[in-house]
Formats: structure tokens, C-alpha cells, sequence
């Protein structure tokens, strides 16, 4: 098979790979497809929570067709016994042939070892096949097990002068109703939505996946260092049937402590920098509880304090056609920027309209 079609079919494992999205961390969202003679003889992605493994599912549909076959898989097969015996074992088994992958696996119990296990059976093994994109959708689970810490989208829907509501507080609504739709497709794809303690006091918001037709919920996550959020609200009502995490000052209130944990919410408290909770320690909570992809949807205060600490790795920007003025709320708050080349800079990687609004992608420029 030419490179053209390993291209094509690793399209097809990358796609499938992105179904688990947002659903299987700790774990990587994979993705494979098995093909006999230029036909799919067997599909699979990651499982909810994470097992088992695309692989294992997609061999399985294959059954005796695997023989001979070529894996397309979105990352390295796995090599060590976890939970589920190795993929890698599991393809040698089947009679696979050939495998394709772009990257190897970031896990240190993996990392290059898949290969070499495919390749000391005998079994050809073609890497870098689309590793940028590859890369990209594994962005999560890489820096999660290189650093630590979970990738952060940015999400901010604000006016032409970048206001998110009226100096009165009202914000229903700035951006459309497709503007909103487009958003809640975005959390389905992260582990967590996450906001500060004044949006969730200001909106009172329930953080779900709505109207999409699936089941799966991100995990609801609140950054609060005095923990004052309404015990009465949507996340209090809703935190036994759907996680809800609190990360706060080890000064939050016991009352107010005791109070959340009662109503079903798991209590991360993190360290401070000054008056504020520290970004890189309220991040390295998360990734340390197994989040490989944040959803922040403000408010200005942790949107500037993310940005402030470099720690945003893509900006969603939804801009509406209306201008509120100076009085207005602003999408990102204080700073603290002294000079422009300490300001965090992005690189536009998409930019379209969606309804009446326009909606701007924007990577962290690296290097
Ligand atoms: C694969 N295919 O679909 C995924 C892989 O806890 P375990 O035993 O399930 O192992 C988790 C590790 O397996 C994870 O850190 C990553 O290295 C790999 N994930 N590997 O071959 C898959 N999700
Ligand atoms: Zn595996």
C-alpha cells in the first residue's frame, strides 16, 4: 500500500480515534482500523473510561479477516500489561502484517517499545504517518504525561470590544443560539468544563452537554478560592448525579467545605500565589486526578490568570456584531502585563463564521 492510501486510512483511524474524546481519559482517545484487501474489516476507538483498548475492539470485529491484514492505529499499540494484556500481543496474535502509526506512545511503559515488540515478530511498522495531526489530538494525554498537566482551551464569546456583559451584569445573550450549540459540541470533546467562582455565581451555570443527543457529561469543575458559591444553584443541585470538583484555598470556610462535600462535590484545595489560587497548581490538581483536556469558559479573572501564567494552550474565540462599550464587562480581566513581550502570543489556525458570529481559533505559538 502506497502512501497515499496509509494517509487516507490513517484519516479514518483519527477520526475514529476523536469518538472517545473528552470520554476515556486518563487514557488516550485511539483510534483503529483494520484493512483485508483495501476493504475495513474491522473499526474500534478507546472505551468509555478508557479499556478496552481500540485495538481490542477493532480485532475483534475482524476475527479471522485480521490475518494478513494492515492496523491502522492513531497512536503506538500498547506493550506493557495494564488492566488489559498488551495490544501489541494482541496483533501478533490476530496475524497482523503491517502496522501503521504516526507517534509513539508518550507512556513510559509503552514509548517506543510497542514498535519494537511488532517489529522483533516480524511484523512491518510504519510510523509518522499524519504525526502532526496525531500530535494534535493527542495533545492532552502527551502533556498530561509529560508534565503533568491537561491541556487548556480557552473559550470566550464576547462583543466586537471584547465584553462579555453590560456594566449592569446582564450577558443573555451576546453570541447566537449556533455560537451556543457550537460550544456545547466543544465541552462534549474535553474531560472538564471549567469556570471561575464570579461566572458561576453570575450565571449560575449547569455546565452539561445539551441538545446533542449524548449521554456522556465532562466533569464540572469550579475554581473558588473561598469556596462562596450558591449552595442552591444548578452545579449544588446537580453534584451527586454529576461530578462536580472544587478546587479552593485551604482558608475556604470548613462550613462552606463540609456543606459541598455533603452535597456530593470532591474538594481539591490548591496552593496560592498572593490572594489568588495558583493556575499551575489549580492544573496540576487536575491533571494529577487524570484530566487530559480542559474546557475553561472564564470568567475574565481565571481567563487573565491562565493567560498571565502561559498556561492556555488554544484560545475558541466567539465574536458577536455588537459593541457594549468601556463600561462593559471585559472577556479577560487584570493582568499585570508590563510590556508586550512578555504577553502570551497565538497563531490563527481557524477562522469562520457560525451563525451571525464569527468564531477564531488560536494555538499557542510555540518556541
Ligand atoms: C493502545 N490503544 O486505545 C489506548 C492506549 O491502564 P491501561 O492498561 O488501559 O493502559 C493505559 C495506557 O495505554 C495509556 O497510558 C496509554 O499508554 C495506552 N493507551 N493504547 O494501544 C488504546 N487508549
Ligand atoms: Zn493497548
Amino acid at each position: 500500500m502506497g502512501p497515499a492510501a496509509d494517509q487516507r486510512w490513517m484519516r479514518t483511524a483519527l477520526a475514529l480515534g476523536r469518538r472517545g474524546m473528552g470520554r476515556c481519559w486518563p487514557n488516550p482517545a485511539v483510534g483503529c482500523v483494520i484493512v483485508a484487501g483495501g476493504r475495513v474489516v474491522g473499526r474500534g476507538w478507546t472505551r468509555p473510561g478508557g479499556r478496552p483498548h481500540a485495538e481490542t475492539v477493532a480485532l475483534a470485529q475482524a476475527g479471522a479477516a485480521a490475518r494478513g491484514a494492515v492496523a491502522y492505529v492513531s497512536l503506538e499499540p500498547c506493550a506493557h500489561h495494564g488492566q488489559t494484556p498488551p495490544c501489541t500481543d494482541a496483533l501478533i496474535a490476530a496475524g497482523i502484517a503491517r502496522v501503521v502509526a504516526p507517534l509513539p506512545d508518550s507512556d513510559p511503559r509503552v514509548a517506543g517499545q510497542g514498535f519494537e515488540r511488532l517489529r522483533m515478530a516480524g511484523i512491518e511498522v510504519v510510523t509518522g504517518v499524519l504525526a502532526e495531526e496525531a500530535a494534535r489530538d493527542h495533545a492532552g494525554f502527551f502533556l498530561r504525561t509529560e508534565t503533568g498537566r491537561p491541556f487548556v482551551t480557552l473559550k470566550l464569546a464576547a462583543s466586537l470590544d471584547g465584553r462579555i456583559a453590560t456594566a449592569t451584569g446582564q450577558s443573555k445573550w451576546i453570541t447566537g443560539a449556533e455560537a451556543r450549540r457550537a460550544v456545547h459540541a466543544m465541552r462534549a470533546r474535553h474531560d472538564a468544563v471549567m469556570v471561575g467562582a464570579g461566572t458561576a455565581r453570575a450565571d449560575d451555570p449547569s455546565l452539561t452537554v445539551r441538545d446533542l443527543g449524548m449521554a456522556h457529561q465532562p466533569v464540572r469543575v469550579v475554581v473558588s478560592r473561598r469556596l462562596d458559591l450558591p449552595l442552591l444553584g444548578q452545579l449544588a443541585r446537580s453534584a451527586r448525579d454529576l461530578p462536580v470538583w472544587l478546587l479552593h484555598g485551604t482558608d475556604a470556610d470548613p462550613e462552606r467545605q463540609r456543606a459541598w462535600e455533603g452535597l456530593g462535590a470532591r474538594l481539591m484545595p490548591c496552593a496560592r500565589v498572593g490572594v489568588h489560587l495558583d493556575p499551575a497548581d489549580v492544573l496540576r490538581q487536575l491533571g494529577a486526578a487524570g484530566l487530559t483536556r480542559v474546557f475553561c469558559e472564564g470568567g475574565g479573572a481565571l481567563s487573565a490568570s491562565l493567560l498571565a501564567a502561559d498556561l492556555v494552550d488554544e484560545l475558541a474565540v466567539f465574536q458577536a456584531g455588537m459593541a457594549i462599550g468601556a463600561e462593559g464587562l471585559p472577556m479577560i480581566g487584570a493582568m499585570g502585563l508590563d510590556r508586550l513581550e512578555n504577553a502570551a502570543r497565538f497563531v490563527l489556525d481557524d477562522l469562520r463564521p457560525i451563525g451571525a458570529d464569527v468564531l477564531q481559533i488560536w494555538r499557542r505559538a510555540t518556541g
